[in-house]
């Protein structure tokens, strides 16, 4: 399967923490990278603290989509993720986008993720590295971009 991985920091150094999750993605069981965007810098969405590093990673996997989420998540406690109230600043998030084409609603995923369309920090390296990809049940995420345009973010050299 093909998935889309939103990778996101802002405690600690950000930067150095997207580009070894990008390594991890890599390394998961059955999985490997294939594509990794460039990583921004963009400003805190109901959140609060620094800006933030983000970045999307395109993975292929033989994971199913829970199971892929766990080893996201396990990847996150690695690099000390805590969780002391909604939305607080993270070290590292790891957001399943997409799951192929598949639309997976559970109590504890969905796919996909929900606010992904209403979020410049996550359009931007998506379509980087995926410019005609179609996010299930919505369209090309292609569309979503004159919505976001206010948001702060730019792409880091
Ligand atoms: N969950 C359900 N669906 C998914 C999915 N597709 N991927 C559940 C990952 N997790 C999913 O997640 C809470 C629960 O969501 C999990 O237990 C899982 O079962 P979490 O990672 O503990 O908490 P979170 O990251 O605060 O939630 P979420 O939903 O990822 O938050 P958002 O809405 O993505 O917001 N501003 C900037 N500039 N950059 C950012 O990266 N990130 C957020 C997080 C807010 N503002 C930001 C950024
Ligand atoms: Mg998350």
């Amino acid at each position: 399967m093909l998935a889309y991985i939103g990778i996101g920091a802002n405690l600690g150094d950000a930067s150095a923490t997207v580009r070894s999750a990008m390594t991890r993605l890599d390394s998961m069981t059955g999985s490997r990278l294939l594509t990794a965007s460039s990583l921004y810098s963009s400003t805190p969405i109901d959140s609060s603290g620094d800006d933030y590093i983000n970045a999307v990673a395109a993975i292929e996997t033989t994971l199913e989509a829970p199971a892929l989420l766990s080893c996201l998540q396990a990847i996150e406690q690695d690099f000390g993720r805590e969780r002391p109230y909604r939305n607080a600043p993270r070290t590292l998030d790891l957001d399943l986008l997409l799951y192929a084409d598949h639309c997976i609603l559970s109590e504890t995923l969905t796919v996909p993720h929900p606010r992904m369309s209403e979020r410049a920090f996550v359009l931007l390296p998506l379509l980087e590295i995926a410019p005609d990809i179609v996010i299930s049940g919505l369209g090309p995420a292609q569309a979503f971009v004159t919505a976001v345009a206010e948001q702060g973010i730019f792409r880091l050299p």
